[in-house]
Parts: structure tokens; sequence; C-alpha cells
């Protein structure tokens, strides 16, 4: 047994949402039990053993296909990291509103399941379909507007047609958890996690752009009221975390070993650095784990430190499209997308 096995840190209790303890970022993928949780809305009741995945709307022949059913169709077995676009709210100067996660809002998975492609077209999606909608059985209350929502999201056909979007069947190797989505939920990789969406039992495809609340008042950048140049939330940016030492933490003179992770849904992590004397020169890290097309790559680099006193640790990571972590990220309403360059203070003795 191990002794030392960090729990989630819950940021609320209904709906539950609780960080990855990034502490335990011991092994690449991320054990079930630690993988971030993020809902909007109480548990759905727990599905009936009736269950079955609706595929209607713009389709030759709307398809119902119970779990059984599902599970004939040829699956894949995805890597992928996963990051809520609030990770790292809690670290935006002036506060934005919503849950305030600090920087564990991001976990990484294997998700088996059947490429979604497979199933549009055996439903014979039309060629006019412009997005794919997907509701999850979560339903609940907003304070913004009156009446019982449903967690639904929309992608653009493109995206729902790409092979590698999945309707999960299993999460690292196991049929996925209640918490997570059981018994099936959309992976969307290279996105924010609003757009994998759980609990799925229908998918609709349209014509029309979906205006649902969670596509089209939450999950949209704008720096305020009044902007007009308001963008959808996609592609998540190049972000790394800090995971040993913490923020704060107190240490002998001599060696450590600062480590971490870092991911890019816009491209591959290709660099990460640190910078000791607040950002004036940069060390290259080591790679802990090789490059995989969706996944975080976890890197550490040796620090040996004879001198005390206080020291500010940054890292930056870079993707290979040439995309940086800035130092502040831009400030919006909703405090989404916070890609900071990753700062934490520590105390040599
Ligand atoms: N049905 C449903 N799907 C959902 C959500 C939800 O509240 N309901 N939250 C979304 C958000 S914002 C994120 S970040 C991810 C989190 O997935 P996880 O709880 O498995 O970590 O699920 C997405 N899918
Ligand atoms: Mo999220």
């Amino acid at each position: 047994m191990n002794l030392y096995d960090p729990k989630r840190i819950p940021r609320s209790i209904i709906p539950e949402n609780q960080e990855f303890p990034m502490l335990s970022l011991s092994s690449w993928v991320t054990p079930e039990n630690k993988y971030y949780i993020r809902n909007h809305f109480p548990y759905p009741a727990l599905p009936l053993n009736d269950w079955a995945l609706k595929i209607e709307g713009l389709v030759q022949k709307p398809i119902l296909l119970n779990y059984q059913a599902l599970c004939q169709f040829p699956q894949i077995i995805l890597p992928v990291t996963m990051e809520c676009s609030g990770n790292k709210r809690a670290y935006f100067q002036p506060k934005a509103r919503g849950v305030q996660w600090e920087q564990g809002a991001v976990s990484h998975a294997l998700w088996t399941g059947v490429p979604l492609r497979t199933l549009l077209q055996v439903a014979g999606i039309m060629p006019n379909v412009r997005e794919v909608i997907f509701e999850g059985m979560d339903t609940g209350e907003r304070i913004d507007l009156p009446g019982t929502f449903r967690f639904a999201r929309s992608l653009p056909v493109e995206k729902a047609m790409h092979p590698d979007t999945l309707i999960a069947l299993c999460m690292n190797g196991k049929p996925i958890s209640y918490k997570h989505g059981h018994p099936a939920r959309l992976i969307v990789p290279n996105w924010y996690g609003m757009a994998s969406v759980k609990w799925l039992y229908r998918i609709v495809a349209t014509d029309q752009v979906f205006k649902g609340p969670f596509q089209n008042i939450d999950y949209v950048v704008y720096r305020s009221k009044k902007d007009s140049q308001r963008r959808p939330v996609t592609l998540m940016k190049v972000n790394s975390v800090i995971s040993q030492p913490t923020d704060q933490t107190v240490l002998r003179r001599g060696k450590h070993f600062i480590t971490g992770t870092a991911w890019s849904g816009q491209g591959s992590v290709k660099m990460v650095e640190i910078s000791l004397d607040h950002g004036g020169t940069w060390n290259l890290v080591t790679w802990l784990d090789s490059e995989e097309k969706y996944s975080w790559r976890r890197w550490g680099w040796d620090w040996n430190v004879p001198v005390p006193g206080t020291y500010l640790i940054m890292v930056k990571a870079t993707d290979d499209k040439g995309n940086i972590q800035p130092l502040q990220a831009e400030w919006n309403v909703m405090g989404y997308e916070n890609n900071s360059i990753s700062q934490i203070q520590v105390y040599i003795e």
C-alpha cells in the first residue's frame, strides 16, 4: 500500500468539482480516482438498463444503439490530455467569476471508443450538416435563465468527422466510471474539456448554428460586457504546470528536482524552459515522456542551489506551431484559457 496517496482537491460539492492533485504526477496516465471532475449540474440519475444512444436530425436513417450494439463497432484507444478551460482561473488578477480552479483541472487518460464518424456514416449524415449537437443526461437550473437545462454542446461537422473524435466507452481500460460519464461520453482531443460531453444519450446533426447556453453564454471569451470580439473556446492553449516543489516551500541548500508537465491542443509541446532569474535566462528541461499526439509530457530539471534566499521559479512551454506561454494571459470576464507562465516561489535555507 502506498502511504502517500494524495486525494482529489474539492472546489465545490454540488455540483461536484474536484482537481487532480498535481503532486501525484508520478504516472503519465492519471488514475481514474484522481482524474479531475467538472460538473455543471448534480449527477444524472443512474441510467437504466434501457440506455441507448440516439443519432438523429439530418441523417438518412436515425439510429438507436444500445450499449451492446455500440460495443460491436471497431474501437480505438487514444491517450488524451483534457484541460478545463477554467483551469488556473484562480490566478487571474483581478479575479474572474466561476469555480476558482488552481492548476489541477487537467488530467490525462487512455480513452477507448468508437470514432464518432463511423456512427455518423452508418446513420447517413447529410451533406448539408453544419454542426453536430451532443446532449448529456444531466439537467438542472442556471442562475441567468429561467427553466431547466441539459448540458449540451455542438461541434463543427469537420471536428465531429475527425477520425479521433470518439464516443468513448472505456477510460484507462475499464468501463467509464459514473462520475466521468458512464456509459458513454464524447472525447474531443485537443479541445478544452467542455466539448467532451459526458453521459451522452442523444446526437443531433443540424444545418443550424447551435445556440444552447453552454455554447453561447458560457465558454465564450470576451473582455467586457460590451466587447464585440467574442469568440468561442475551442483548442487548448500551450500550457504547463510545476508539480514539485510546491509554491512557498522551504528547502535545504543543494540539489532539487523540479518537475511538472506541459501540453498544447494547438500543436505538440516542443520545449519547456525554466528561469530562476525572473526571466533573464532560460534553461531547457529534460523530457520524462516521449511525444504523443494528444498527450501531456512530463519534464524535469536538476536544480543545484548553493545560496540561501528566496527564489522565483518560472516555467514556460512552447509548441511546434510557435505558441509560447505568455507572461500574463489575457484577462477575460469568464476567466478562461489562463496559460500564463507558471510561477512558484521557494525559500532556500
Ligand atoms: N454532461 C456533461 N458533460 C460535461 C460536463 C457537464 O457538466 N455535463 N462538463 C464538461 C466540462 S466543462 C469538462 S472540463 C469536462 C470534465 O470531464 P471530467 O469530469 O471527466 O473531468 O466534462 C465536460 N462534459
Ligand atoms: Mo470545463
